[in-house]
């Protein structure tokens, strides 16, 4: 008989946020100090919406841990020349000698001044996929708060590859940085390709099955059957880019076929600007006393301002305004005598009448039928009228809403495609109420943590916008950072994270070549890289290599060697998930469907001792502080609340010491303590041990804080729809702006501000491009698309074996997706090599033949053709990126484009390939 050997066998709780959908709770096991599995935190139950389970991709963080090709020491570069083929000739070096070498650079940085001759930051730093690398990267915004300005400007395809437009438009009109369905209470959702089975996490995926089993109607509209489309009632191919024709014509619908008294007046009347009167000009009529907008009061007969209390006001009709005035752009005003005017509500109704379902029709290349279909069945469900209680508050109810993918809510097209949604649920009353389309969480108005606190009221009626301006002597003429989003996009702001949220493609493009009348930025004098990989996640990616190897000195934090690292002249390898410490926020809403009935906070903690050398994050950023002369600074920073909360507030103090180097545990000690106080009002106050064995901390949150639509009538505000008065102007002002320094190669993005918009052939501009590159667009036939895919987390994960395992069960999976018929009529059979090719350059891989795919589309996943990142290179995947075009005529007016691109295919011959 064998001796029992007995196993040290824990299991510890933390979280999972390698995707925007998180965080999600976990558990490591843990034998013998070796991380063997993940599994659910079944405290979570009733609490976590998945009731504590993570996805498929956190069951990869065991691989990720022991994989053989982490870089565990700190390393240098020994080749001064940059480039892709270019062998960096990395050693390693101590940990004193890496933070040294940062640390006298940066402190040079310092000496020569924090900005360069041209006013831009010498300091930049790029943090990828969508905000989470926050959750990993312990108190660096400390150290980044103590510096001063640092430029953000250089992206990696987060935020102007993301559902950018969403994050801009969608914030400023009822505060949704993202956009979900209220799944938990909806019964019929419109998806225009939001992937949310793949996309969501596991919070979304069992929202949507318990949805199911209740009866919900999902209709899928997007041009390849992805998962999501899979598991939907309905799938409608839509011909890419084309998505705003379909919406638009739902408004025809709703607005020329169906009877008025099924849309919600009373909330068209009462929450939004349908009722202001536009004048002559377009521009609102004003009291020409107070200056606020008027409407037309269907009782007293006349125009009375917006706020008077007991108007009834008309929605349509023709009126005369005896005397108004109306704000111009400019601070100029125009007085009108026996003005025309029109509600704001007639003139969306006229806009919308050319675009009927036979119109999109042809555009989008649905029948009329189905569109008219779709129309019908949302306002049949929207429940006009009903009310539901929701922990004891009576709200109304609208079980209807529509959600927009990422590439509908990016590139030319994305904006008319917000405002769509969004009108289509202010017609029902269907924004912001149990049912409806709702906003999950806030990235450019403060405070981040519960987007109702941020709603102020601001002009007009409306909710406060925070805008770059436009005006005469207060715009932005010369830029703060290389992608200039203070200068270009009024709507972005200038809040901590705007920045990022710019045109960040513009700061990697300028570095090559700027356009007329701007003056090539220099490139930053440091560079710091953290969890992004732009050398792959962008469009373009031979080009953007090129211009990287520019940046002359580059930190780079660094799991393995990749893509990006490659260009670094610093690699500090910093402890990953699951050997580092971090206390983040849960629960509330965040992004895409984490509406908790909690909220608090979930730790991240060591369940192994780190590999190597590598260091916790916190650790190194306080050296790094200390090396820097900026400990006192970072000290500062922390007991602010730059970690996480304040460390000192009413009937608590956990503030640090600032004048000496804290300990990892001793900061997130205080960093527990004080988010615990403050979240209980100081009644409990839970340390560090008390969350390393708990994991969470968690108190109710009222569900009826899932929506906008309490505040709104507590404040009394409306949302700024349909009509966009204030946007027109701002555009006319930004042209003028624009052309007074000589700038005209931002006039096409200049037409985006519209009072109502238009349909501009969207789809076509892709097909211009291939003219403008000097090519036939005949011989690049088909569109070009991308899509998520379950077990990778953008390209973060793509050097994890299991991963790659788990997703050969995926259709597609490293493949061309393309339609069985298109491709047989190009010789191509399943499994055949083939190439990809743009005007941009080529991309190969094997073909995957699928029915449900449309005819004109090929679809590759996921984001792959690596070179360097260790397991991922030797895949032989294919890359829309490598493919895609990265350029000014393919930007739209928030600056982001869409992951489309038109291309041919073709099979590759015998011995074409290695
Ligand atoms: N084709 C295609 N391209 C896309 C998309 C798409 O769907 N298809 N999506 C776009 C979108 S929406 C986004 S948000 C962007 C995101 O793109 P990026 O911001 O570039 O993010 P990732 O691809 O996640 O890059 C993560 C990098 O961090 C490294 N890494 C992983 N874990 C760790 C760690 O623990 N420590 C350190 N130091 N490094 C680590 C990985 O090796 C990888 O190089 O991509 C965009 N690009
Ligand atoms: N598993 C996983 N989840 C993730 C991520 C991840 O990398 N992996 N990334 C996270 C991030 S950063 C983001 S931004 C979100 C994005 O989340 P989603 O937007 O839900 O993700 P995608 O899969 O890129 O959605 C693409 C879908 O849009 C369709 N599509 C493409 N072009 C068009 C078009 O012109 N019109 C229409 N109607 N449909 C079109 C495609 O067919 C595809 O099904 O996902 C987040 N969640
Ligand atoms: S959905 Fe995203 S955050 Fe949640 S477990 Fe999966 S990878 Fe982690
Ligand atoms: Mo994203």
């Amino acid at each position: 008989m064998l001796d029992k050997v007995s196993v040290q066998r824990k299991s510890v709780p933390t979280y999972c946020y390698n995707c925007v959908a998180g965080p999600d709770l976990m558990c490591v096991t843990v034998e013998d100090g070796v991380a063997v599995s993940v599994s659910p935190n079944h405290a979570g139950v009733g609490i976590h919406p998945a009731d504590g389970r993570p996805c498929v991709k956190a069951y990869g963080l065991v691989q990720k841990t022991y994989n053989p090709n982490r870089v565990l020491t700190p390393m240098k570069r020994t080749n001064p020349k940059k480039g892709r083929h270019e062998d960096p000739g990395f050693v390693a070096i101590s940990w004193d000698e890496a933070l040294d070498m940062v640390a006298a650079k940066l402190r040079s940085l310092r000496e020569a001044g924090l900005l360069n001759a041209q006013g831009m930051p010498r300091l930049a730093a790029t943090f990828g996929h969508g905000g989470t690398p926050a959750n990993y990267m312990g108190t660096l915004p400390a150290l980044l708060a103590a510096w001063g300005p640092i430029d953000f400007s250089f992206g990696s395809g987060q935020g102007v590859k993301c559902v950018h437009s969403e994050h801009l438009y969608g914030e400023y009109w009822h505060r949704a940085f993202t956009v979900c369905a209220d799944t938990v209470h909806t019964n019929f959702i419109v998806s225009f390709g939001t992937n949310v089975e793949v996309s969501g996490g596991p919070c979304a995926v069992r929202r949507h099955a318990d949805a199911r089993v209740r009866g919900i109607k999902r209709v899928q509209v997007e041009p390849h059957l992805s998962p999501t489309g899979a598991c939907s009632a309905q799938w409608v191919p839509i011909r890419p880019k084309t998505d705003p024709a379909f919406m638009f014509a739902m408004l025809n619908v709703m607005l020329h076929e169906a009877p008025r008294a099924a849309l919600d007046l009373d909330f068209l009347r009462s929450r939004t600007a349908s009722p202001y009167l536009v004048g002559p000009d377009g521009y609102y009529l004003r009291d020409p006393d107070t200056a606020k907008p008027l409407i037309w009061d269907t009782l007293s007969g006349g125009p009375v301002p917006f706020d008077h209390a007991s108007a009834v006001p008309a929605l349509e009709g023709s009126f005369t305004v005896t005397r108004a005035i109306s704000q111009l752009p400019d601070g100029e005003t125009a007085t009108h005598d026996s003005a025309p005017a029109r509600p704001s509500f007639a003139v969306l109704v006229d806009a919308m009448a050319p675009y009927t379902p036979d119109w999109a029709a042809q555009v989008c290349d649905v029948p009329a039928a189905t569109i008219r279909g779709v129309a019908l069945e949302y306002l049949e469900n929207a429940c006009v009228g009903q009310t539901i209680e929701v922990d004891g508050k009576t709200l109304p109810f609208r079980p209807v809403a529509v959600t927009l993918g990422k590439t509908v809510n990016n590139g030319w097209g994305a904006y008319e495609c917000c405002w769509a949604r969004t009108v289509l649920a202010t017609l029902v009353g269907a924004l912001e109420v149990p049912g409806g389309t709702l906003g999950t969480t806030v990235r450019l108005n403060r405070p981040f943590e519960n987007r109702l606190k941020s709603v102020k009221p601001g002009v007009d009626g409306f909710m406060n916008a925070q805008m770059n301006s436009t005006t005469k002597g207060k715009w932005a003429d010369k830029p703060k950072g290389r992608n200039a989003h203070t200068t270009l996009i009024p709507i972005v702001g200038d809040s901590s994270w705007a920045q990022a949220l710019g045109p960040t493609h513009l700061a990697w493009m300028f570095l090559k070549e700027a356009p007329g009348e701007w003056e090539a930025p220099e490139p930053p004098d440091v560079w710091i890289a953290y969890r992004t990989n732009p050398a792959v996640s962008f469009w373009d990616t031979s080009q953007l290599t090129d211009n990287m190897a520019k940046m002359p000195f580059v930190v780079a934090f660094a799991y393995t060697m990749d893509e990006t690292n490659h260009m670094a002249d610093v690699l500090l390898p910093e402890a990953t998930d699951l050997e580092s410490t971090q206390l983040i926020r849960a629960g509330g809403t965040k992004f895409v469907e984490q509406h908790w009935a909690h909220h608090g906070f979930v730790l991240r903690q060591p369940a192994v001792e780190p590999m190597g050398e590598s260091r916790d994050f916190t650790w190194i950023t306080t050296e790094l502080a200390r090396r820097t002369g900026l400990l006192e600074g970072y000290n500062k920073a922390i007991n602010r609340g730059a970690a996480l909360v304040p460390l000192k507030g009413e009937g608590f103090d956990f503030s640090l010491a600032e004048d000496q180097a804290h300990g990892v545990d001793e900061i997130w000690d205080a960093v527990c303590k004080a988010a615990t106080a403050s979240l209980t009002g100081g009644s409990e106050v839970k340390d560090l041990d008390w969350m390393k064995e708990n994991g969470f901390f968690v108190v109710p949150f009222t569900r009826d804080d899932w929506y906008l639509h309490p505040t709104m009538v507590e404040q009394n505000l409306r949302y700024e729809l349909p009509y966009q008065e204030r946007l027109m102007r701002v555009g006319e002002e930004l042209g003028r702006r624009l052309h007074e320094a000589g700038i005209y190669w931002w006039d096409e993005q200049l037409e985006e501000y519209q009072g109502i918009p238009h349909w501009h052939d969207v789809p076509g501009r892709w097909v211009k491009a291939v003219e403008k590159a000097g090519a036939d667009p005949a011989d690049f036939p088909f569109w070009g698309i991308t899509t998520k895919t379950m077990p990778y987390t953008t390209g973060n994960n793509a050097g994890i074996p299991l991963m790659n395992e788990v997703a050969g069960n995926l259709r597609g999976h490293g493949s061309v997706i393309i339609n069985a018929s298109s491709a047989r009529k190009l010789g191509i059979q399943d499994g055949d090599r083939v190439e990809v090719s743009s005007v941009v350059g080529s991309t190969r891989g094997k073909a995957a033949l699928v029915q449900g795919c449309r005819p004109d589309t090929i679809v590759i996943p996921g984001q792959f053709q690596h070179w360097k990142t260790p397991f991922a290179k030797d895949l032989a995947f294919p890359s829309l990126n490598a493919i895609s075009q990265m350029s000014l005529d393919l930007t739209d007016a928030t600056g982001s484009g869409a992951d489309v691109v038109r291309v041919a295919v073709r099979k590759l011959d015998v011995g074409e390939e290695p």
